[in-house]
């Protein structure tokens, strides 16, 4: 249903807790392809899915720790964009905003939003394989588009060190999925931004929420079916969308 945006502003002014839910394509416009878009270069060949799974690091240590290293890489040269920023905004002028985030990026706090959820873990962490102790690696090296980079070994076991994300096949974070299962719950307005919906369980979060009351609004560069009252769908780039909305 295309709503008015002046009952939409209305629906911003008069909120008491918007959960903000984000996927890839918040981080589009920062320069970080999306999981949809083909993996660039030499990662064109390889599928996500197939990467981002322990079976995929077990097949192939150095592959997956490589792609990871070039992800992390490129997120320190990539910078917030005006999605981001309007969503930390936000924060300054309604009483309770809670993003809820599927990204491994370090965008939104980068942007100034604080106490983010994160559903997928984040590239910026590390832990080891095997005893699952937490280990600071840095991005030293400069990873090539598509080289493979043995994984450092842990300190404590001697086991491979891999990301510090939820792989497809892992259980998401106890204590994050609360948290954003508890945000659902008492959100009055949800801006879901820039994801496909395709990923569960994160992707039941818009629905608790649309479930409990709250008015859910799409922002996606594709138009998103809406088939509910109380759920809208704006289209374009969640940069100029949301400045628009939230200015
Ligand atoms: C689990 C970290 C169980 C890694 C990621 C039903 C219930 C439960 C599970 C399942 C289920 N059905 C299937 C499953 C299994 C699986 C799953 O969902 N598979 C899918 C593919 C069908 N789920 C899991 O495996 C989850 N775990 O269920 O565990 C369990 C329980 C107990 C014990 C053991 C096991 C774990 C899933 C987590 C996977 N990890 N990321 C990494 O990043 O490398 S998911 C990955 O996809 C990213 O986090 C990404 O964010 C996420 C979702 O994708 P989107 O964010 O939506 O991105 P996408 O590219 O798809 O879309 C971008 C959108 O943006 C598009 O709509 C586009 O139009 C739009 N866009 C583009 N540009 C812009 C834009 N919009 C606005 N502005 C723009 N500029």
């Amino acid at each position: 249903m295309a709503a008015r945006p002046d009952t939409l502003h209305d629906l911003v002014e008069k909120a008491g807790h918007i959960l903000v839910f984000t996927g890839a394509g918040v981080s589009a416009e920062s320069g970080i392809a999306t999981f949809r878009d083909a993996l660039t270069g030499l990662w064109a060949n390889n599928d996500p899915q197939q990467l981002a799974t322990p079976e995929g690091f077990i097949a192939d240590p150095a592959r997956v720790w490589g792609w990871y290293q070039w992800r992390r890489q490129q997120l320190l040269s990539r910078e917030p964009n005006a999605a981001h920023r309007a969503i930390a905004a936000l924060a300054q002028r309604v009483p309770k905003v809670t993003v809820v985030t599927q990204n491994v990026d370090d965008l939104h706090e980068r942007a100034g939003s604080d106490a983010v959820i994160h559903l997928h873990g984040s590239l910026l962490t590390t832990r080891c394989f095997d005893c699952e102790k937490p280990a600071q690696v840095p991005v030293d090296e400069v990873p090539l588009d598509g080289a493979a980079i043995t994984p450092p070994s842990c300190g404590h076991c001697g086991g491979m060190l891999r990301p510090g994300v939820v792989w497809f096949g892992e259980a998401l974070p106890e204590d994050a999925w609360q948290r954003a299962v508890a945000a659902a719950q008492s959100a009055d307005l949800v801006l879901v931004v820039g994801t496909s919906g395709l990923v569960y369980p994160a992707a039941q979060i818009p629905q608790l929420a649309w479930e409990g009351g709250a008015t859910v609004v799409h922002v996606n560069t594709e138009p998103v079916p809406v088939a509910a009252e109380r759920e809208h769908s704006l289209v374009g780039p969640a940069g100029e969308v949301l400045a628009e909305l939230l200015g």
